[in-house]
């Protein structure tokens, strides 16, 4: 994409409504404008890095098996009546009549939808387990929405659910959620710890919240430091070997870590106390194990193998997708700006051209930018006349991963620029050194 003819309104000044830094900083990036309270335009930057955080979440659920589809924003009252959360949700439904006068809602989730929609088709134990999840919009009527995307109003979510015959078919979903989330987030550059959690509206009893260390976090939290050597790694995932799955959940369960909603002094008092730690977290997901809750009450039942009619166990997991890109933010940013990890960035690379107009530089940047393009490595090519200063100043601002600066001066040396923006260190080398360089980057993701 060349600058000049993309669309990308970047802010001189820090808007005052913003309090977190993730906020201000995708406000001044031209990522989101707000239409109404916590509801919010992707404008193309911030588009752009929305796909690749879906498109991460995507890879990570049908690695585990799980089924994409999607189901509608707009649902009938009459499922939620039948489940009984009609009136049990409250007023952070939003209900709508049609011009039918019947009822209907903006989906806060979908329990309910996906249940009618197993029930329509499943009635056979030998049709699972199994599991269907789609990432779509969803309206919470907050009472505070705030944080930008992190606390919306329309928010974007990833969500899963579970149908299986036994509990222990439905625990091992529970388990292979757990596991493709912990892949998920390290895939972003975060770190989400698991901490058990209250099921809230949503009901059961197992629970547990993916939680990302951050001050600027809604939620309090007690943890074991040893937390912090967790890491998931590269390793494969067996996700039908039961053994191998529960072994990672027991890893990451072990260390102490809960949410205040659950939070318990006593079992705290067991961490060393040199290790005992309050902080702050944003809650970047949610999986949820609640049995026959909605297939009791909405008649989802299939035969067993004992040929007796009986309620399917279930479960429900959600991410959440548009606040995923605040939390990526809040984790990697600077005084400059963003810092995307590669997986998700907007453009994995950016170019400049120091000296827009000159032969040579306009010449080169031009080649770089066609290859750069021909291997797929997604460049933003700053074409804009404008000064140097300008043109890093956005690159620092947008975070893109990767730099190459094209001038004059260097090209007469035979050299361009390489700047990692993390690390801000740069380099010289020559074009072709420097594509195969980034080329070599983004291959290992
Ligand atoms: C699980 C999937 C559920 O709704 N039903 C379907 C279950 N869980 S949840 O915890 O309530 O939501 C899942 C994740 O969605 C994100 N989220 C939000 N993101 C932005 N703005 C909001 N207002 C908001 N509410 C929830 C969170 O990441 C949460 O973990």
């Amino acid at each position: 994409m060349r600058l000049t003819q993309y669309f990308l309104p970047v802010l001189k000044e820090t808007p005052s409504e913003a309090q977190i830094a993730s906020h201000r900083l995708m406000l001044r990036a031209g990522m989101i404008r707000q239409a109404s309270a916590g509801i919010y335009s992707w404008l193309p930057l911030g588009y752009r890095v929305l796909r690749r955080i879906e498109a991460v979440v995507h890879e990570e659920q049908e690695r585990a098996g799980h089924i994409p589809m999607l189901m509608p924003t707009i649902q009938p009252a009459d499922l939620w009546r039948e489940s009984g959360r009609y009136d049990a949700y409250g007023p952070e439904m939003l209900r709508i009549r049609d011009r039918h006068d019947r009822d209907m809602l903006y989906g806060p989730t979908n329990e309910e939808l996906i249940t009618d929609i197993f029930r329509s088709a499943v009635t056979s134990y030998r049709d699972l387990p199994l599991t269907l999840y789609h990432v779509q919009w969803k309206f919470r009527d907050e009472i505070r929405p705030r944080f930008g995307v992190m606390r919306g109003r329309e928010f974007l979510m990833k969500d899963g659910y579970n149908f299986d015959l036994t509990r222990e078919d439905a625990l091992h979903a529970y388990n292979r959620h757990m596991v493709s989330y912990l892949r998920t987030y390290e895939r972003m550059g975060l770190k989400a710890i698991p901490m058990r959690a209250a099921s809230g509206p949503i009901g059961g009893d197992d629970t547990h919240e993916f939680l990302v260390l951050a001050e600027t976090g809604e939620s309090t939290v007690y943890y074991d430091a040893a937390i912090g050597d967790l890491a998931f790694g590269r390793r494969q995932v067996d996700y039908g070997d039961r053994a191998a799955v529960q072994a990672i959940c027991d890893e990451w369960t072990a260390p102490y870590a809960r949410t205040d909603e659950t939070h318990d002094e006593a079992a705290f008092a067991e961490v060393p106390q040199d290790r005992r730690r309050q902080g702050r977290g944003i809650e970047v997901g949610q999986i949820f194990y609640f049995g026959t809750k909605y297939s009791e009450t909405m008649k989802a039942l299939v035969v067993n193998e004992a040929g007796e009619r009986v309620p399917v166990h279930m479960g429900s997991h959600g991410i959440g997708v548009s606040r995923l890109a605040g939390a990526i933010i809040e984790a990697s940013h600077d005084e400059r700006g963003i810092v995307w990890p590669e997986a998700v960035a907007p453009f994995r690379v950016g170019l400049v051209n120091l000296k827009q107009g000159d032969a040579q530089a306009d010449g080169e940047c031009a080649k770089i930018y066609r290859e750069l393009v021909r291997v797929g490595l997604d460049p933003l090519y700053d074409d804009r006349d404008e000064r140097a200063g300008a043109k890093f100043a956005t690159m620092d601002l947008i975070g893109l991963p990767w730099r190459i600066t094209v001038g004059p001066r260097g090209l007469s040396r035979g050299v361009v620029e390489l700047t990692c923006r993390r690390t801000g260190e740069s380099e010289e080398l020559s074009s072709a050194a420097a594509l195969a360089r980034v080329a070599d980057i983004y291959s290992r993701l």
